[in-house]
């Protein structure tokens, strides 16, 4: 299966009423982030989408670099919604729900949400995701939410070697190459229901549904905040989007998502109090 996508399959499978109603496709860009920002900028609506076969500036929070070979799938769509510009984050979290649920319905993967805006497949990141929101006067004209998902090769020969433990692609766990079209399409459908399900009901059932693949939870971490460095167990991910951790003195601590990396200790500690949910 080549890794260049087919046009004709990618637009014919698109079965969604809002997100992917306008697909802008490209061989080659920069970054899909910054195109849906500059397309958004001047009105395309709701449900657009920038797709990419590479990005040559692939970008994470921060301007971290993101690598975006051939064969992954890197696109971001632009929405609209109607939410206070605290509430951003919130979009991270229905698009890590979509990407958790369709890597586990196509190919049976046991996939991992983890705070904030990661996926992870065997404890390594498949898919980051970044929302980007531009506003004005305290009003959001529009969130651009770009995801970046490894399909189509191999880690052990495209990543260098010091990411090869933190990264992992479907090519990586399944040992076969994936549909990338049908890919696309599947996350579109599930990514405007749990949108929907968002515009409707509000964060706390998409948070509900994120934690139920939140492995995390239970296990001690690190936390590494503008530099500092903060111990302590993943406790929970509170109403607002916060990471609670329980400190080593018993105390709880929320931890907003910004410049903050959180590593994860692959022993759980069960306290309890959580052996319901992570026994
Ligand atoms: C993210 O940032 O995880 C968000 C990545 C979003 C990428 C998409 S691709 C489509 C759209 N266009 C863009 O320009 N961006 C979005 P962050 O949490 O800051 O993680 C970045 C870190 O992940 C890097 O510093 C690396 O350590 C690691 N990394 C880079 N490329 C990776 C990859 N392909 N797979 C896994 N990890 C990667």
């Amino acid at each position: 299966m080549a890794c260049k996508m087919n046009l004709t399959r990618l637009q014919e499978g698109i079965r969604t009423r809002l997100m992917g109603r306008i697909v802008f496709f490209s061989r080659d860009v920069g970054s899909t982030n910054e195109w849906a920002k500059e397309l958004a900028s001047q009105s395309a609506p709701e449900g657009t989408v920038a797709i990419a076969e590479t990005q040559t500036h692939g970008h994470g929070r921060l301007d971290r670099k993101w690598i975006s070979p051939a064969g992954g799938l890197w696109f971001s769509v632009v929405l609209r919604p109607k939410i206070a510009l605290a509430e951003v984050s919130q979009l991270t979290f229905v698009a890590g729900l979509a990407v958790a649920e369709t890597l586990r319905e196509l190919y049976g993967l046991k996939v991992e949400t983890k705070w904030p805006n990661d996926v992870l497949i065997s404890g390594r990141k498949v898919c980051g995701i970044l929302g980007e929101a531009s506003s004005t006067g305290g009003k959001i004209s529009f969130v651009v939410l770009g995801v970046g998902l490894n399909a189509n090769f191999d880690i052990g020969r495209v990543f260098p070697r010091t990411m090869r433990r933190s990264a992992t692609s479907l090519e990586s766990e399944l040992e076969r190459k994936v549909q990338l079209e049908t890919l696309f399409n599947a996350l579109l459908e599930k990514l405007e229901k749990t949108f929907d399900l968002y515009t409707r009901e509000g964060f706390t059932p998409i948070l509900s549904e994120w934690k139920k693949h939140a492995l995390f939870l239970g296990r001690k971490v690190n936390v590494i905040d503008q530099g500092k460095k903060i111990k302590g167990t993943a406790y929970d991910v509170a109403k607002d989007g916060a990471l609670v951790l329980r400190l080593d003195d018993g105390s709880l601590a929320h931890v907003f998502a910004g410049d903050v990396s959180l590593h994860i200790s692959r022993r759980p500690v069960l306290g309890p109090d959580r052996k319901n949910e992570f026994g």
